[in-house]
């Protein structure tokens, strides 16, 4: 998705490649004099375009931040900051300019000059000027090569094609799931907060490809005082869900009890009213540590979905194909053109 920026030079190493091409440069005459006069004006010019080529690469390279989906914008916004971002590529689109008009004001003046002294001196001065440039900007370079090592890692989400969001707390087998019905393979562990970003698979239903996410485990708490792993759940749930499959644990083993699960499903529905949702009971093959009431509070929440609560295990495979076949009419009807749904 964003695995096309390249990687982001120190302050250091733009000016040691700079100047490094340009000491290669040697331009013939048989005039000594002239042979300076017209190296150092092209060392100097190589250096300038250098400088500009290296540091508008990267202004090219990062994304349009105002042309990105919204959930991509949001969520580069929460992993990497996009003030932040976008200050320092201005900084280094500045850094650019300002190196190219430098040297090319050095590089007039070696060629209206007479004295190889004054050649000399133009080019140190052109050589001090840009590095004092690109050095200004070594933070924001610093900061530029941490934000591509981050996105480059965002998975390929096509926020166009019908997805169907796996969301719930922590710990209760999200990952587990989405492994078991796509090629993904996320981390599944028995502690929680193991999935801390986006995982993308994808499923092939009749002909038909949809894209399935697993999220982050969520806590029952405002969005206001989620952390940044939370946010990252709660954007796939706004931005790219057309079918959300909310799963429970009643066994105990997630280690949230069943009020807060709840708690967590009420408030998660109230945010999102124009998505359906789907809850499962996950799992089936464990013993119910929460008792009939908790079940029957699922059964509830699946009722006022219009649907029966089914029990999934990827352990012994239950449910997990019915699953699917309840999920299908739904993300197909995500195909339809928008002024279906009126
Ligand atoms: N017995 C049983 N264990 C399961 C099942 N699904 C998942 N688990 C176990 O539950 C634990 C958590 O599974 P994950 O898939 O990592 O859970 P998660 O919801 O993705 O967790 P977070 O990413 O931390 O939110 C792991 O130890 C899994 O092996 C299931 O159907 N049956
Ligand atoms: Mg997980």
């Amino acid at each position: 998705m964003f695995d096309n920026i390249p990687t982001v030079l120190t302050s250091q190493e733009i000016l040691d490649k700079a100047f490094h091409r340009a000491s290669k440069i040697e331009v013939e005459d048989h005039v000594a004099k002239y042979r300076i006069k017209k190296t150092n004006a092209a060392k100097v010019q190589a250096v300038g375009d250098i400088v500009f080529e290296t540091l508008m690469k990267y202004v090219r390279k990062f994304p349009s931040l105002d042309q990105l989906h919204p959930f991509h914008r949001e969520l580069i916004n929460i992993l990497v900051d996009n003030d932040q971002l976008r200050k320092s590529l201005a900084a280094c689109q500045w850094a650019a300019k300002e190196c190219k008009k430098v040297c090319s004001q050095h590089h007039i003046k070696i060629l209206k000059g007479y004295q190889v002294d004054y050649f000399n001196q133009q080019m140190t001065g052109a050589y001090g000027r840009v590095s004092s440039v690109v050095n200004q900007i070594a933070e924001e370079l610093l900061y530029l090569n941490k934000a591509r090592n981050i996105m480059r890692k965002i998975p390929s989400v096509d926020p166009t094609i019908p997805t169907l969001v796996i969301a719930g707390p922590p710990n209760v087998g999200k990952s587990q799931l989405i492994s078991a019905i796509t090629q993904a393979k996320p981390a599944v562990a028995s502690y929680p907060f193991t999935t801390k970003g986006i995982h993308v698979g994808h499923i092939e239903m009749d002909r038909e490809k949809f894209q399935v996410i697993d999220t982050p485990g969520l806590l029952d708490r405002d969005l206001e005082t989620m952390n940044d792993i939370e946010r990252q759940a709660v954007l796939a749930l706004r931005y790219l869900s057309t079918l959300v499959v909310f799963m429970f644990d009643l066994s105990g083993g997630c280690g949230y009890p069943m009020t807060d699960q709840v708690g967590l499903y009420e408030r998660v529905r109230k945010e999102f009213p124009d998505i359906p949702f789907l809850p499962v009971l996950a799992k089936s093959d464990l013993e119910n540590l929460e008792g009939d009431e908790a079940v029957a509070l699922v059964e509830k929440l699946a009722k006022a979905e219009k649907r029966e609560v089914l029990r999934i295990s990827t352990v012994s495979g239950e449910g997990v194909m019915e699953l699917m076949e309840l999920c299908a009419p739904k993300l197909r009807e995500g195909f339809l053109p928008e002024e279906s749904f009126t």
